[in-house]
């Protein structure tokens, strides 16, 4: 690791992964549970004995020479309801100095932990880093993860991805409560009253922005404010006046940096002034900084996330232009230097939630927003969310996969059974948040986006919470309620009414064509597809039937 220049930058350093381990490795990662069918059909699966006899293989002698760092953390604010506590043994400084930013770790932790043997255990080496040793194991029924042979972000901060979402969502359906891939933002209305609101979409599909997001102008001059609370994982509890209460279990965040800027998100740019880790961007020779759709012209020259030298204006073989800092490359910043912190980021409480949010990205299809009609449906709509493959996973770049409620990679147990806890959380809440789906990305037959996105998307968000309060109106498609004309506040936006018309469409066509992906999904999970599941598609089918023209 290296120190960046102390005026530029101060108390920042750099890091360069290795060339094959720069996103998580999700072939590599599995679910190790005594019976198969509890891992499921969207999982990787692994016999437990086998597993730990296959990685111990790749553990033996693997931290020798080196020094083996012991991290206490916890996953929450110590002494909340919601906290879960973990220990993690590694060789990996960078491992060690994310967490430390990332976590809630250190001595207090071992103090509130005392005697009691309730927490993860978290066993990581890097091993040799070669993507022939490499695995990310979950052992639910014994609380233990173990990661080798990889030193990237999530595969090895293991208090994120492995335990606060694969082990935490088995966790809470034991226990009666969610942990979800999505952020938490709160939206301050002129009065002064504060809406929550909980947003889950895949990985590198713009939470971090959304999460920080600066009202535009228009709504600015009204008394609008946003408040961050988190950028990527949620813990959801039900309180006991009868709403759903939120907390993000980290503290620092974890964000692409390619196309982070002063348009997409000043507050972002603000935040990774210093005491920052910055993860495989340009580095130049001088200890400054630099990133593709960042802020400011590149450096004449610079060493590129791979290391080598690097020019603006460079072309590989085939005369494509090589970035110099990685689609995936990171910043780990403190969420206590995001200028948009909310008050109650680390109430132990959470923040109550008014809405529920889904989203990916899909260049046809699906409108702006729309809300489902109630929470099973929501559930039926999360559970048949897709998104375009980002960098931040291995595979085709822009095709669609589905990627329920963005836990596709993240669910520690059987799909179905997810579906079922969802559905079965709802049954008993006195005050269901409503549930929503957005789409920013939708665009026009030449492949430009329509929706201007960033700031613009609390217009959306405000008619989310609107709707909420029953306050704004909509018009009933079969995918659920679109806002009605006027419904969303557009004042101040150049917008043609022919665009607003399309990104509100609702093709029946292209929706059949959609619920047979959905049949072919949910075909996997067998008999274990929960019946309330298979009746809100046999509706949505119905209702798409039943529509000639799905246009408000
Ligand atoms: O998994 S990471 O924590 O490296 C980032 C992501 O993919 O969301
Ligand atoms: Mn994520």
């Amino acid at each position: 690791m290296y120190a960046l220049d102390e005026k530029k930058w101060p108390g920042c350093l750099y890091h360069r992964t290795a060339k094959n381990d720069v996103a998580r490795t999700e072939h590599l990662t599995y679910i190790c549970t005594s019976k198969k069918e509890d891992a499921g059909p969207t999982n990787n699966w692994m016999d437990p004995a086998e597993a730990y006899h296959k990685a111990g293989a790749y553990f033996r002698g693997a931290m020798k020479g080196r020094t083996m760092y012991v991290i206490p953390f916890a996953m929450g604010p110590l002494g909340s309801p919601f906290t879960k506590i973990g220990i993690e043994l590694t060789d990996s400084i960078y491992v060690v100095l994310n967490m430390l930013i990332m976590t809630r770790a250190g001595r207090d932790v071992l103090e509130q932990l005392g005697e009691s043997d309730d927490f993860t255990r978290g066993l990581h080496s890097k091993a040799d880093l070669s993507l022939e040793k490499r695995l990310i194991l979950q052992f639910p029924e014994d609380n233990t993860i173990w990661s080798v042979s990889s030193g990237y972000g999530g595969n090895v901060l293991l208090g994120k991805k492995c335990l606060a979402l694969r082990i935490a969502s088995w966790l809470g359906r034991n226990e009666g409560w969610l942990a979800e891939h999505m952020l938490i933002m709160g939206i301050e209305d002129p009065r002064g009253r504060v809406d929550y609101i909980a947003a889950a979409f895949p990985s590198a599909c713009g939470k971090t922005n959304l999460a920080m997001l600066i009202p535009p102008e228009h709504f600015r001059k009204q008394g609008y404010r946003v408040w961050t609370v988190g950028d990527d994982i949620a813990w959801i509890r039900p309180g006991e006046d009868g709403r759903l209460w939120a907390v993000n279990p980290e503290t620092g965040f974890f964000g692409v940096a390619p196309g982070t800027n002063a348009h997409s998100n000043p507050n972002a740019l603000a935040m990774v002034r210093r005491n920052t880790i910055f993860t495989n961007v340009l580095q130049t020779a001088d200890g400054d900084v630099w990133w593709e759709d960042g802020e400011g012209e590149p450096p004449a020259e610079g060493i590129a996330w791979d290391g080598r030298p690097w020019k603006p204006g460079l072309v590989d073989e085939s005369g494509k232009p090589v970035p110099g800092a990685h689609p995936n490359s990171r910043f780990t910043a403190p969420a206590s230097q995001c200028p948009t912190i909310s008050p109650e980021w680390s109430n132990p409480r959470g923040v109550p939630l008014t809405a529920i949010v889904f989203g990916g990205r899909r260049s046809r299809l699906a409108p702006l927003v729309y809300e489902a009609f109630n929470w099973r449906h929501g559930v039926y709509t999360g559970a048949t969310m897709a998104s375009e493959i980002t960098a931040a996973q291995y595979g085709k770049q822009g095709k669609v996969r589905r990627d329920p409620m963005a836990m596709l990679p993240f669910c520690g147990y059987n799909m179905a059974d997810y579906f079922r806890h969802w559905l079965d959380f709802g049954e008993n809440m006195e005050k269901p948040p409503g549930i929503f789906h957005v789409n920013w990305f939708r665009k026009d037959e030449r492949g430009n986006y329509i929706w201007p996105g960033f700031g613009e998307n609390l217009r959306v968000l405000n008619w989310i919470i609107e709707r909420s309060h029953g306050r704004a109106s909509a018009v009933e498609t079969p995918i659920g309620f679109v806002p009605a004309e006027e419904g969303l506040d557009l004042a101040g936006l150049e917008i043609s009414p022919e665009t607003i018309e399309k990104l509100f469409a609702v093709d029946p066509g292209d929706w059949l064509e959609e619920l047979s992906g959905h049949r072919r999904f949910f075909e996997q999970f067998g008999e274990r597809l929960p019946a309330g599941i298979r009746e809100e598609y046999e509706a949505f089918s119905e209702r798409l039937s039943a529509e000639k023209v799905g246009t408000r």
